[in-house]
């Protein structure tokens, strides 16, 4: 177990309070719980959740983004609930823990790293536990992946399929068809640093690498997620780039543009890359994440993302000498649609949600119209400022279930102080029964005390407030995302 020395971190946002790094692996058994867990969530919530091994050694506020990947597990059986947590032994975090030091300069800026880290693969898998085939796959989209041991969390690896694996990279939003079980991906600056090369990835229900086809973006474009619908393959492309020359001279890896048209790729999913057929958007617009898209009966393509006016990142808007305030970004749920048969070329859309992040949509309507979703939000009612933390700085304190066919959206408020980590959907048995929400819950006490609870919400009534709550037993560090493992899945793979 690493010793915590958080006062060798500089002081600033990226390491103080929710923040502040950990640095410890454990494991715990039989945790505290009230109230009981569903039979249903039998199973493990995988997370994944950086926490820097070292010092930074230069002065970077992207690196927000470059803590070491640690894979996190929340384990439900019979209603008992255990807990482990561990780095994930990427190529980087081993070569920083030899060295006793910081190795790796700005976030994705190689050529500011230390000369022992020459030749390291940079990645530090901190994104996204995906768990496809009976594998475990720690996922970052500046590397590729990294593949742990579920039950022991011991990284066995990094992944390339076998060798079939072409692309430097990799994304951390995979989409897997619920019919055919494959798992659609994608890397960008795929051919090299700041390439405009993307790789189109299908890993088949196997686990094996079936196809991985290349083409260009229109220009280097910070490529976060994507989406599918059951016959189509949508690639968003936001103004956010990457230039060589800008890394050569030791600058930021991303610097966005108001001024540069967003643009979305769609592909038949029977097709080729070359078929792609570009759909200009708005000017100037990011998104980290989709909720989901699907086809209607009309032959439409609906394509439902988090999408603001600028970058939602400080640190990259600061960066770009963008001046626009975090509440001032118009976030919104915007669906674009397009029409694959007809002559429009640009995107048509249409606001379907408020400003927020972290969409949730149950695995089974992947690609397909989804009746209902998930997502978190700020409570614009609060009377005092969000708890400060993750990598933009605030957390959200509302969990809403949105109904689009018609019903009032529903949600769950925090009081002051408290805040949500993206929550995991877990399905029930029980026909009928929308399943439930798993998600870590952070409670502020003091300046720099916070308590940590894993909350299980049932999924379709969630400001009833939790079923039952699970207390960690040490602080935790924001995660970026989760995913679930049912128990049957788990022992399957075994
Ligand atoms: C995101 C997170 C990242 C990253 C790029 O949530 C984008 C968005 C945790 O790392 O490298
Ligand atoms: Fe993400």
């Amino acid at each position: 177990m690493a010793e915590a020395d958080p006062g060798a971190f500089p002081q600033n946002p990226n390491y103080i309070g929710l923040n502040t790094p950990q640095r410890a692996e454990y494991a715990v058994e039989d945790l505290a719980v009230t109230g009981t867990i569903p039979a249903d969530v039998s199973g493990t919530f995988f997370r994944a959740v950086p926490d820097p091994a070292f010092p930074p050694f230069v002065d970077d506020a992207g690196a927000i983004l470059s803590a070491d990947g640690m894979i996190s597990a929340v384990r439900f059986e019979n209603g008992k609930v255990s807990t482990a947590i561990r780095y994930v032994g990427t190529a980087r975090h081993l070569a920083e823990v030899a060295a006793g030091r910081g190795l790796f300069g700005k976030y994705r800026n190689p050529f500011t790293d230390r000369p022992e880290a020459a030749g390291v693969g940079r990645t530090v898998a901190n994104t996204t536990p995906v768990w496809h085939a009976g594998r475990l796959l720690m996922t970052k989209e500046d590397g590729r992946p990294y593949r742990v041991d579920p039950a022991t969390l011991e990284t066995l690896g990094q992944v390339d399929f076998g060798g079939a694996l072409r692309s430097d990279t990799f994304t951390a939003h995979v989409r897997i068809d619920p019919a055919s079980g494959e798992m659609f991906a994608f890397g960008y600056e795929a051919a090299g640093l700041a390439s405009t090369t993307v790789a189109f990835i299908v890993i088949d229900a196997q686990g094996n690498l079936a196809r991985e086809q290349w083409f260009e973006a229109p220009y280097c474009a910070m490529m976060h997620d994507f989406a599918i619908t059951e016959n189509y393959v949508l690639f968003p492309i936001y103004p956010t780039t990457a230039d060589l020359a800008r890394l050569q001279a030791g600058g930021d890896h991303w610097v966005h543009h108001q001024d540069l048209d967003s643009w979305l790729g769609v592909m038949r999913r029977d097709g080729d890359v070359s078929d792609i057929r570009w759909f200009r958007g708005p000017k100037g617009v990011s998104c980290y994440h989709m909720m989901n898209a699907f086809e209607d009966a009309d032959g439409l393509i609906h394509f439902d993302q988090c999408l603001s006016d600028s970058n939602a990142f400080p640190f990259i808007r600061e960066a770009s000498g963008i001046d626009i305030a975090q509440p001032d970004l118009n976030g919104r749920l915007a669906r674009w649609t397009v029409d694959p048969a007809g002559q429009a070329d640009t995107v048509h859309e249409t606001v379907i949600g408020p400003p927020g992040d972290f969409p949730v949509i149950p695995a089974s309507v992947q690609g397909r119209r989804q009746s209902h979703g998930w997502m978190l939000t700020m409570n614009p009612e609060r009377r005092g400022p969000p708890v400060p933390g993750g990598p933009v700085g605030a957390m959200f304190d509302v969990l809403l279930r949105l109904d689009f066919t018609g019903a009032p959206p529903q949600a769950l408020v925090l009081p002051m102080g408290s805040c949500f980590n993206e929550p995991v959907h877990v399905p029930s048995s029980e026909p009928g029964h929308e399943g439930w929400l798993v998600t870590m819950v952070d409670h502020q006490r003091g300046p720099d005390a916070f308590v940590h609870e894993c909350w299980i919400i049932a999924a379709g009534n969630p400001g009833a407030g939790p079923v039952a709550t699970v207390t960690m037993p040490h602080r935790l560090r924001p995660q970026v995302h989760g995913w679930w493992a049912s128990a049957a899945s788990l022992a399957a793979a075994v």
